[in-house]
């Protein structure tokens, strides 16, 4: 009973710091300057200088904005269907969302990192995280498709995720929640955590080509929280780290059991030394299971393999790939600056900011200067370690970046504001509020080695006042401030969907010319493609319809169709004929269970619908195409099971009942 006291004394004691969101930060009133508008302006028809991809947390998808406009451009579809674009509803995308327990039609999207050449960001491929069912998906910067999700066994809230190496060669993954690993009895009891439950990290290799992903090897941790991670660079290459919290290994009322630690740790990992053991054969192959979803370009399918195996290596009994930096007091943000040398641990409840010193940490292990274990793991001390503290920073740390010119920025979400820092010396240089409660922050490049410091973008928790009210719902919510003068300015606010957790802004130089403007739709190798309206038809197949249809301003061929009974599995197959830039064409049908399906010029989709009774059912293109647009439709007739009305389909005279009726068999 008394424990059971001291622990709620102390959980609402930091309930104090950590439900303090909210309020207004000092000097509100005064920090838009009358040039903000002119630096955020860009003119209609004008294009905004970057791209930036952000995270769109419990929505699953990622939003791509222009900035400096803050202009919305597009929702990207990736863990969760999405009824505007048919993605995961269409037959062709469903199996983007397979994962060992099925078909999962959400996740919760934190983070995001563009693919690096020679750690500057190359514009190919963005990464992405789902938290909750363990996936990682990547998405192709030409048709801002998501190209590919590959689940992760072995795996629980997967947050440390998706952080990338220098070359892109891994997609590197850890676990928030510790688990029993997938191949053992998981039946377990919960206070059992110390003995059976362990985490991991996932290293998982990308094609240089073609951008495939594949978990290289896993390694298998202590019991602790992954929160954050980014790879070494430069001298550090080689090196990755993780922010942990609940060194504890606390199961139940983690607020409380999982804040007593002065110091938890900033995990290093030396990933070569791990290929090295790989190598050696020291790796145990393990039998798990997990879907690999690819889409592809040429089919315009996605599909699923389920994989069953995947190489371990248990960094308890293999020494020199993982050491513990003590860190203090919960770390959220691990950050590396684009020299290499200095690592940043964001404690939440830390009134300062570590910096810890890459070199010294490699003194410290070559010299074996170890202040004992935690699980068979050597803790470094302190004091080797670091390379100074910022005093008295802010309130609440959690996400910094840098500008390539000797400075970070870090978040704090409590005192709600941006502090920049000069790295040599550790001093706050300007601190800037925000609106409020931000959580991660992100400068162009600016957690890579080659930042282009223009902006800093705050992705805030918490809306409040900044809009019109819209309800208790209110949309979260991003500032933009100019920082390329001494002083950060607010210029601009935007709404985001969704939780924006991150975002990677890309120069748009990089990318836009890549974007590809429709699909040849004679390399279209869909099996169910329809090139040229006489090649449209209706087959039957014991109860299956394959209905091939075109369509091309303003119409469908067929767009009669006649001899479908109840219990048919009707499947539409829409290609659009079109091979011109943003004339996509839609689809639906009366009373399908499915979304619409939104077809790119080039592109063949398939609907799939089941008649659930006797009648006409009208469908219609769901995109407005051209003047004659509402004339883009057809009827289809369903009988009763066991009707002889017999299978016919046309368009104009060769519609059922007209002068050329098209009558199958
Ligand atoms: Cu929002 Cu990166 Cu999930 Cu910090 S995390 S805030
Ligand atoms: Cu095609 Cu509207």
């Amino acid at each position: 009973m008394k424990i059971l006291r001291t622990g709620l004394s102390a959980a609402v004691a930091i309930a104090a710091i950590t439900s303090f969101t909210g309020c207004k930060p000092k000097n509100a009133a005064s920090v838009v300057s009358a040039d903000a508008a002119q630096k955020a302006y860009v003119a209609p028809g004008k294009y905004d200088e970057f791209y930036d991809f952000v995270s769109g947390g419990f929505s699953g998808q990622l939003s791509v904005y222009g900035l400096p406009s803050g202009r919305l451009l597009r929702v990207i579809p990736v863990f969760s269907a999405d009824p505007q674009d048919g993605y995961g509803y269409s037959e062709e995308t469903k199996p983007m969302l397979n994962t060992s327990h099925g078909q999962i039609p959400w996740d919760d999207l934190h983070h995001v990192e563009a693919s690096q050449t020679n750690g500057e960001i190359d514009g190919r491929w963005v990464f992405a995280n789902g938290n909750n069912t363990p996936r990682i998906a990547r998405i192709d910067l030409t048709t801002y498709n998501t190209a590919e999700i590959l689940e992760l066994p072995n795996s629980a809230g997967n947050h440390s995720s998706p952080f990338i190496t220098e070359n892109t060669e891994y997609v590197v993954a850890g676990t928030r929640f510790s688990v029993p690993t997938d191949n053992m009895n998981g039946d377990v009891p919960i206070d059992s955590y110390k003995k059976n439950f362990r985490g991991t990290i996932s290293f998982v290799s990308v094609d240089k080509n073609n951008g495939n992903m594949k978990i290289a090897f896993q390694l298998l941790i202590p019991g602790i929280n992954l929160d954050l991670s980014h790879a070494g660079k430069g001298p550090s290459h080689g090196w990755f780290f993780f922010s942990c919290y609940n060194t504890e290994q606390a199961h139940t009322l983690l607020e409380v059991n999982a804040s007593q630690h002065d110091k938890d740790f900033v995990l290093a990992i030396n990933w070569k030394k791990a290929e090295e053991y790989l190598q050696q054969g020291k790796g145990i192959k393990q039998a798990v299971k997990y879907a690999h979803n690819v889409y592809d370009e040429k089919t315009h399918t996605a599909a699923s393999n389920f994989e069953t195996e995947v190489t371990v290596l248990d960094t308890r009994s293999l020494p020199g790939i993982a050491y513990f930096m003590p860190c203090p007091k919960s770390p959220h943000g691990c950050d590396v600056d684009p020299t290499g040398e200095y690592i940043v641990g964001s404690g939440k409840l830390a009134a300062l900011i570590p910096v810890f010193s890459f070199h010294k940490m490699i003194d410290a292990i070559n010299n074996k200067k170890y202040n004992g274990y935690y699980d068979s793991i050597p803790v470094l001390k302190y004091e080797d370690v670091l390379y100074g503290e910022v005093k008295k920073p802010g309130l609440g740390p959690l996400h910094t970046e840098f500008d390539g010119k000797g400075n970070a920025y870090t978040s704090f979400f409590i005192s709600s504001e941006i502090v920049k820092w000069n790295i040599k010396d550790l001093k706050v240089v300007d601190r800037a509020p925000t609106y409020y409660s931000i959580g991660h922050l992100s400068i162009p490049g600016g957690d890579t080695r080659k930042p282009n410091a223009k902006y800093v973008i705050a992705y805030n928790k918490i809306t409040k006042d900044r809009y019109l009210p819209t309800g208790p719902e209110l949309a979260q919510s991003a500032q933009l401030y100019d920082i390329s003068g001494d002083k950060m300015q607010l210029i601009l606010d935007f709404p985001t969907i969704g939780e924006p957790h991150y975002g990677q802004a890309i120069e748009a130089s990089l990318i836009k010319d890549k974007s590809k403007k429709f699909y040849d739709i004679m390399q279209n190798e869909n099996p169910y493609a329809t090139k040229g309206e006489s090649n449209a038809k209706v087959v039957r197949n014991g109860n299956r319809v394959d209905v091939y249809i075109t369509a091309i301003r303003s119409h469908l061929v067929p767009d009669n169709i006649e001899g479908v009974k109840m219990g048919d599995e009707v499947y539409f197959h829409v290609t659009n004929q079109e091979q011109d830039w943003d004339i996509p064409h839609g689809f639906a049908i009366k009373a399908a269970s499915t979304a619409e399906l939104l077809i790119m010029p080039g592109e063949t989709c398939t609907l799939k619908w089941e008649p659930d009774r006797v009648g006409i059912f009208p469908f219609y293109c769901t995109d407005f195409c051209s003047a004659l647009h509402q004339e883009m439709s057809g009827y289809i007739r369903i009988s009763p099971k066991g009707s002889n009305v017999p299978l016919a389909f046309g368009t104009g005279d060769t519609a059922p009942g007209g002068k050329d009726t098209t009558t199958v068999q």
